[in-house]
């Protein structure tokens, strides 16, 4: 043992280590993908970020995971594409311009080239030579080119809409990024206004973006269940309602409701209609009603129709003074605005029943309306009475709650006695009834809506349209494209693109008369819904990508990013690939196999971290002092990477002082190692063979867990094939090592490096080359091959006894049977069986042989 201590160990230098290797492998262009169509290949793919500053720990970490996928995946054989690029249009920008009087453009380069900075001090294996950067001309171009192809196939239209306003933002807002009724970015209060928009119509693909979820196995179930709720597919029934005039009597004027309950068509005792709805005005106007429904009109304008829609609110109505009549028994209801009927939903009218449905009891409870039982559950008190009752018997209830969703009809005409529910027997024969009547038929709705693109915002991709007084809306043509963004703008005097002459001045391109060009930009999100497909060909001027690389690279094997994209960002990219491949573009349905959300880091206490509270830990807090290895290896061990976990500085000290470890273990190995191909299992010394299973067993392990990317047991492994390796080296001296031990340890050194290596790029690589000897990079090294069956055992050692005292021990196969175990232990115990006769030998296999002797 004193040999191994006297023997020098260079000092582990992180800075001098991290930033040679760092400048090598940048000359060198190590991480260009080298396409080997011969190999498979494999996509790997953070999600880029929006460039607004230095990258903060949850980038850390969500690169950290994807570079050890990539590095892993290219030592295993593959042919891998890793590439980086940033989501560089945005309001932050654009912000942040103005306040400083600068050029977003300007902002956006520096924050670009401070996050590349910090990637390359990570060690991230990026290519890029494929870097994507959507504020650019030749990216942006092929994004307004893929617009005017969806424009093209009927799907981008204009509509005028009440639409959500972000007062701060001064812009409109997509469904999906108003939460709780305040904008996703800057948390105001949002506003509906009624402008004429652009829309994406996403809804022609609602039913083929709910039923590929199953396409999709390595996504996490959670994000899959979002999804499906986004788009809440429904499935039940439009129902014609007739509308009165204001003497009572039935008109020609049908109206329709959307429900999924026509089983309660019986309960209905009024109708809602939404304050939006068209035709409303019109039915008060002159009356004694008007005001009192204008007033609910007014008041909804404030509330956002994602929590008018939730139905937690206080419900606000008014009676409009007219009725209409129920198809299924022609009775007269009532007929009143609520603010909690959204006009975007279904037929954006509701046959309310207070019985069935919980929002309808509290109103009717509000207003006085009557509640009618007409579905019941068999315990309930009132079931015994109406069970067969097809009239009216009783017409309020004094509940505290709507009814169970499911029961038995009462109180419903011939129906009465039939199970009634959502999907029910009682619903499907209502549907067929009025169906045969002409007066409903089945309907499926889904809550998801078209996509609203337009942003009347600066820094983002002009929409690539021109207003012409003659010829209308025509598309920019082809050869005209890229539509370029100024970058001249003087934004921090309030200048925007519709007042710059410049810009919007043109000619019609139809009739070559003097026309207007579009000043709305696109969201952000129609970049993002692209770029990892751009990544294939990224140089490609002709098209937006070419078939070849898209085939080739397509669909991204694992994609990595925050659970906040579960919907906004991963359903826009569904439905951008779906329709590329419509126009022949991709061949597949799917942009993504694998996801994976990254948990949160949070700070030491539990707390999420954020520039307001001051609890933010930057990366560069562990790299300065550590490196880039120790802050990597600590955020790959300290939890599952889908897991949330808080900062832990103890934990950094321990990752550096792993490192440490194996960076010491590793020149002790080889100090004394030799050839590793001399390695010969049968020659290994007992110390030996215990650190050649050893070997085979952790590495089994790591590569499994690297295989379900729990990175944490992964590094667990490679943990406890440095301690085996300790363990032989202080068990036998150098001096005393057998050719074939010393082969062996050779080659663990270079299992620790190999397997280190996805994790921890600079130490391993600099131990590759100096205590290893190599001269190409551990990044193109093979992954180290190993034998699970190798991790067992051959022999083992039981205790040989005499009538039931042990008298030795002996070694014997694993797989020996009773008789071999016997004739074993009966060599060892030979000297008390002299002059004696075994009559019985009891064998634990494993374990021991007793020998019962006269
Ligand atoms: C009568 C009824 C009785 C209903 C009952 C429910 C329960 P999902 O499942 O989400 O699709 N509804 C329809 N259009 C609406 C709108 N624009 N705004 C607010 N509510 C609306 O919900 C469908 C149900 O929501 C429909 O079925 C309708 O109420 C209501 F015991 O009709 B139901
Ligand atoms: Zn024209």
């Amino acid at each position: 043992m004193s040999d191994i201590i006297s023997r020098e160990v260079p000092t582990y230098d992180a800075r001098a280590i991290e930033s040679r290797w760092m400048k090598t492998w940048d000359e060198e262009n190590l991480f260009a993908v080298d396409t080997d169509p011969a190999k498979p290949k494999k996509y790997v793919l953070e999600m880029f970020p929006y460039p607004s500053g230095d990258l903060h720990m949850g980038h850390a970490r969500n690169y950290t995971i994807g570079d050890a996928m990539a590095r892993q995946a290219r030592m295993r054989g593959f042919d891998v594409l890793h590439p980086i690029g940033f989501d560089a249009f945005g309001l932050p920008a654009e912000n942040a311009a103005i306040k400083h009087n600068t050029q977003a453009a300007a902002w956006t380069y520096k924050n670009m080239d401070q996050a590349l900075a910090t990637m390359k001090r990570m060690g991230f294996s990026y290519d890029l030579d494929r870097m994507v950067k959507t504020c650019e001309p030749n990216y942006y171009k092929w994004g307004q080119w893929i617009f005017e192809k969806l424009w093209e196939r009927g799907l981008v239209y204009r509509k005028k809409n009440p639409v959500n306003w972000c007062p701060k933002c001064q812009t409109v807002l997509a469904n999906e990024q108003v939460t709780e009724g305040h904008c996703w970015r800057c948390d105001s209060e949002v506003e509906k206004r009624d402008l004429e928009q652009w829309y994406i119509k996403i809804t022609a693909y609602s039913q083929e973006l709910l039923d590929d979820l199953e396409k999709l196995p390595g996504w996490p179930e959670r994000v899959k269940q979002m999804q499906a709720n986004w788009i809440g597919r429904s499935e039940g029934a439009e129902v014609d309602f007739t509308l009165c005039d204001a003497a009572g009597e039935p008109t020609d004027t049908k109206i329709t409701v959307f429900t999924t309950r026509a089983d309660t068509l019986f309960g209905c005792s009024f109708f809602l209609l939404a304050p939006e709805y068209k035709g409303l005005a019109e039915l008060v106007a002159g009356t004694e009603y008007e005001a009192a429904v204008m007033k609910v009109v007014e008041d909804s304008k404030h509330v956002s129709a994602v929590e008018r829609a939730q139905g937690e609110l206080e419900k606000h109505g008014a009676f409009t003074g007219r009725y209409v009549v129920n198809p299924i028994n022609g009775e007269k209801v009532p007929v009143w605005v609520a603010d909690y009927v959204i006009s975007d939903y279904g037929t954006g009218a509701v046959m309310a029943v207070p019985c069935g449905d919980q929002r309808d009891f509290e109103f009717a409870k509000k207003y006085d309306l009557p509640i009618i039982p007409i579905i019941l559950a068999d315990d309930d008190p009132l079931y015994a009475e109406l069970k067969n009752e097809q009239g009216r018997k009783v017409t309020s209830v004094d509940w505290d709650a709507a009814m169970v969703a499911e029961g038995t009809l009462v109180q419903s005409g011939k129906y009465t006695g039939m199970e009634g529910g959502k999907h029910s027997a009682g619903e499907a024969a209502i549907v067929a009834d009025l169906e045969a009547a002409g007066s409903g038929k089945r309907s499926v709705q889904y809550r998801l809506r078209d996509w609203l693109i337009s942003r009347q915002r600066y820094w983002g991709n002009p929409i690539p349209a021109i207003h012409c007084p003659k010829c209308g809306i025509v598309p920019v043509p082809e050869e005209d494209l890229p539509v370029t963004l100024p970058e001249d703008l003087n934004l921090g005097a309030g200048e925007t693109l519709a007042e710059d002459k410049d810009f919007y001045e043109c000619t019609c391109p139809q009739c070559g008369g003097p026309a207007r060009r579009e000043t709305d930009t696109m969201d952000t999100f129609t970049c993002s819904s692209w770029y990892y497909i751009r990544y294939t060909d990224p140089h490609n001027d002709e098209l937006p990508f070419s078939r070849e690389a898209a085939d080739r690279w397509m669909p991204v094997d694992n994609y990595i990013g925050g659970i906040e994209h579960a919907i906004l960002h991963l359903l826009y990219s569904r439905f951008f690939t779906k329709a590329l491949r419509d126009m022949g573009l991709l061949d597949v349905d799917e942009p993504f196999t694998n996801l994976l959300c990254q948990g949160m880091v949070k700070d030491e206490n539990g707390d999420v971290m954020s520039k307001s509270k001051g609890n933010v830990v930057p990366p560069s807090s562990v790299i300065e002092p550590y490196g880039a290895d120790t802050m990597r290896l600590t955020i790959l061990f300290i939890a599952p990477p889908e897991k949330d976990f808080d900062w832990d500085t103890d934990a950094v000290a321990g990752a550096n002082r792993f490192i440490k470890r194996a960076w010491r273990t590793v020149w002790q190995l080889v100090e004394t190692g030799t050839d590793a191909s001399a390695l010969d299992k049968a020659a290994l010394s007992e110390e030996g063979l215990k650190l050649y299973r050893e070997r085979h067993r952790t590495l089994a392990k790591c590569t499994e867990d690297f295989d379900r990317q729990q990175f944490n047991t992964a590094i667990s492994a490679i943990m406890e094939l440095v301690n085996a390796a300790n363990a032989y080296l202080n068990a036998v001296p150098a001096g005393e090592r057998e050719a074939a031990d010393a082969a062996l340890v050779a080659q663990v050194a270079e299992d620790i490096v190999c397997t280190l290596a996805p994790i921890c790029p600079f130490v391993t690589e600099e131990l590759w080359h100096t205590a290893l000897g190599h001269t190409e990079s551990v990044y193109v090294a093979p992954w180290p091959t190993f034998d699970a069956a190798e991790a067992a055992a051959d022999e083992v050692e039981i205790a040989v006894q005499v009538l039931g005292k042990v008298r030795g021990r002996a070694m014997v196969p694993v797989v020996a049977d009773a008789d071999a175990m016997r004739a074993a232990a009966e060599q060892v115990a030979a000297k008390w069986l002299e002059g004696k006769t075994v009559v019985k030998a009891i064998c634990v296999p494993g374990k021991l042989v007793n020998l019962v002797v006269k």
